[in-house]
């Protein structure tokens, strides 16, 4: 199961971080420009400087079917390179009819080997269920998401809840049949994710929104690590992969990558004194 390697995986490596691979032509440094492939060699250069350090990879698919076909090849070259073992999540906020959903399901686990998948939950239940007819491999539902706009639905009222947490009693619910559903959480509202947390204390959350879209690490860690605490990812791209747009690109993404783990580390045992 997904939820036993993660567990095994924060044990051994003492970390929760994930580095979301998201590669882009406009941000890299622009001496890779020269290269054939420069995508492909900058991915190269950050998982052999980092993957020591995480826990996970978290590819966003955007940043490589933006480019056509030679994107799913550099994603397909990319993922060869992640060493086995550290997990690999694909951040493509699918779900469709159950009919399309199986086809979502076979590209990321079956065609990419894929570990875990990030998947919108408002078409319900027979869209999701083909992801997690996978059992082996792990459902992210987003719940409450990190973005401005999660107030526009995730914050409405039903039943005397935000409907977030529909979501996330749902993937509890889902979760009694085959143990591998998960929840996104955004850390730009720490003090929301202890409801989340309260309603689902067994699932793993993945976290974005730590960097540069200003999430708060410490109350983020607070409130949504589970009794253990763990149980969750903390996943960041530009931060880490954008460190220094100089030669030393991949030994500065080391060093903020290992800052991170470090600060995330603090806070953890932080919170096991409460
Ligand atoms: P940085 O802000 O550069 O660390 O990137 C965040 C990554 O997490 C991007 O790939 C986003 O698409 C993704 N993300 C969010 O930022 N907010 C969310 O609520 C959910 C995700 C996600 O599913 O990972």
């Amino acid at each position: 199961m997904f939820k036993d390697r993660l567990e095994n995986l924060i044990a051994q490596k003492n970390s929760l971080l994930c580095i979301g691979l998201d590669c882009d032509l406009e941000k890299i440094p622009t001496f890779l420009l020269s290269e054939e492939d420069p995508l492909f060699i900058f991915n190269r250069e950050i998982i052999q400087a980092t993957a020591d350090l995480v826990i996970a990879y978290k590819p966003n698919i955007a940043f490589y079917e933006s480019l056509g076909a030679a994107g799913w090849h550099l994603l397909e070259k990319t993922l060869d390179l992640i060493p086995s073992g550290i997990l690999i999540i694909a951040d493509a906020k699918r779900a469709d009819i159950g009919n399309t959903s199986r086809k979502y399901a076979e590209l990321f686990f079956e065609t990419y080997h894929c570990d875990a998948i990030t998947v919108s939950p408002y078409m319900g239940y027979d869209s999701i269920q083909p992801f997690l007819s996978y059992v082996d491999r792990q459902t992210f539902l987003l719940c409450l998401t990190s973005n401005s706009g999660s107030q526009d639905f995730q914050y409405l009222n039903v039943d005397s809840e935000p409907l977030y947490l529909k979501v996330a009693r749902k993937a509890v619910e889902w979760n009694l049949n085959t143990g591998n559903c998960g929840l996104v959480v955004g850390a730009t509202h720490p003090e929301d994710l202890g409801s989340i947390r309260e309603v689902a204390p067994q699932l793993p959350f993945l976290i974005p929104g730590i960097g540069a879209q200003g999430g708060n690490l410490k109350l983020t860690l607070q409130y949504a690590s589970d009794n253990t605490g763990s149980g969750i990812l903390i996943s960041i791209s530009r931060n880490i992969l954008y460190a220094s747009s100089q030669k030393n690109f991949a030994s500065a993404a080391r060093k903020t990558a290992k800052e991170f783990v470090e600060q995330i580390n603090h806070f953890r045992n932080v919170k096991k004194i409460f």
